[in-house]
């Protein structure tokens, strides 16, 4: 039975934006209405769709404002979007201030006797950094004590939701997925070419270069591989640490080897001529990126961090390292670069890992959630 639904994300690059909007796209093809509910068309809504509508929040500026309230903004929008669209659900993704603005917009429509549930579905750093933080933490507790329903992208994600927050609903565990069908693209010769014009291999990061991600790991341990096995490194995305990044490149000499190519759309492309993923970061909830990589074939270089074990399987289809190792990361990137058939073997099993994560095995679990929570 189809529903309307209400999605509240981030627009961004940002992991939990893009699964938000992934999740819309798959539902609004299975036909349910889908209406986004965010200050800026999402980096991943491309494309038309008749069951796909977007409602920008606009929030008006005042000379009294020094911060504008975006909160009180998205609550109003999401009131009125439900009330002329006949939303049957929120489904509001990383909890600050998403999962308190559906709170309040829920509470306005039961004064107009409408109950609308809202769920709200963790990505990571709104629980592990930001949300931890005491000027946050009351608001996000009560917040998502409030949901209708909860949901965590990973075991790890749920666990350290309950170990830094007084959670007294359950936490259903639903995973990132990813569509595999898109990212099984063959590699484009010419691209590779331009990237490695003498055949060298090709290690790929993809990110939002923010501090947690250890972008200065990944070029150590990319220094380390490539004086042994002839690769370019390909950076992509853009935010706070590329300048460090940059600087990095030049003091180790890798201005010709390292190439920055800021924010990219299309990553299915890129990850097809991509050798090797390397995923250092200090906390993952999931690791999205990661998982796009192995449905590409892209076996990932990573640490054992937070939920990235859910997905990596140590020595099968990536290695896993401790957090800061690049020595380690080094070392297993090369074993898996030195030889053709290792590195097909590899990659192999990364495809077959991203297969069990398929949009195809997730949707549904969200759609049931959906079902349960509307009691249908
Ligand atoms: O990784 C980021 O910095 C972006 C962040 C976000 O919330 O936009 O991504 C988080 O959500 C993704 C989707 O659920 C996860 O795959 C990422 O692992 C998670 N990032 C962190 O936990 C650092």
């Amino acid at each position: 039975m189809s529903m309307n639904i209400g999605i509240v994300c981030y627009p961004t690059f940002g992991g939990s934006g893009v699964l938000a909007t992934e999740l819309g796209k798959a539902l609004a093809d299975k036909g349910h209405g889908i209406h986004f509910i965010t200050y800026q068309q999402p980096v991943r809504l491309t494309g038309f769709s008749a069951n796909l509508f977007f409602h920008e929040v606009r929030v008006p500026t005042y000379p009294l404002f020094d911060f504008p309230p975006y909160e009180t903004a998205l609550a109003s929008t999401m009131v009125d979007v439900v009330k002329n669209n006949n939303v049957d659900l929120l489904h509001v993704h990383y909890a600050i201030p998403h999962a308190s603005a559906a709170y309040m917009a829920k509470q306005i429509l039961k004064e107009q006797g409408l109950d609308i549930p809202f769920i709200t579905t963790l990505h990571g750093t709104d629980i592990t950094l930001v949300g931890k933080d005491k000027t946050y933490a009351p608001v996000v507790t009560f917040s998502i004590n409030q949901s209708d329903a909860i949901t965590a992208v990973s075991d790890n994600l749920r666990a350290e939701t309950h170990a830094n927050f007084a959670i007294q609903k359950e936490i259903s565990v639903i995973h990132n997925f990813v569509d595999t069908k898109r990212f099984e693209k063959k590699p484009i010769d010419a691209f590779r070419k331009v990237i490695a014009p003498n055949g060298e291999r090709i290690i790929l990061h993809a990110s939002n270069f923010r501090k947690i991600k250890r972008i200065a790991d990944v070029i150590y341990t990319f220094n380390k591989i490539q004086k042994e096995i002839p690769s370019k490194l390909l950076l992509v995305g853009d935010g706070p640490e590329r300048p460090m990044a940059e600087e990095l490149c030049r003091e180790l000499g890798l201005c010709e080897d390292a190439r920055f190519v800021g924010k990219q759309q299309e990553m299915e492309e890129i990850y097809a001529i991509a050798d090797l993923f390397l995923l250092p970061s200090e906390y993952e909830s999931f690791g999205l990126a990661a998982l796009e990589a192995m449905a590409a074939g892209t076996p990932v270089i990573a640490t054992n961090a937070g939920g990235l074990p859910e997905i990596i399987e140590h020595g099968v289809n990536g290695y896993l390292s401790e957090i800061g190792d690049v020595e380690n990361m080094s070392r297993n990137a090369k074993g898996i670069l030195s030889n053709d058939l290792i590195l097909q073997n590899f990659s192999k099993e990364a495809r077959k890992t991203a297969e069990k994560f398929d949009i195809h095995n997730i949707v549904p679990q969200y759609e049931s959630l959906y079902s349960k929570v509307l009691g249908k």
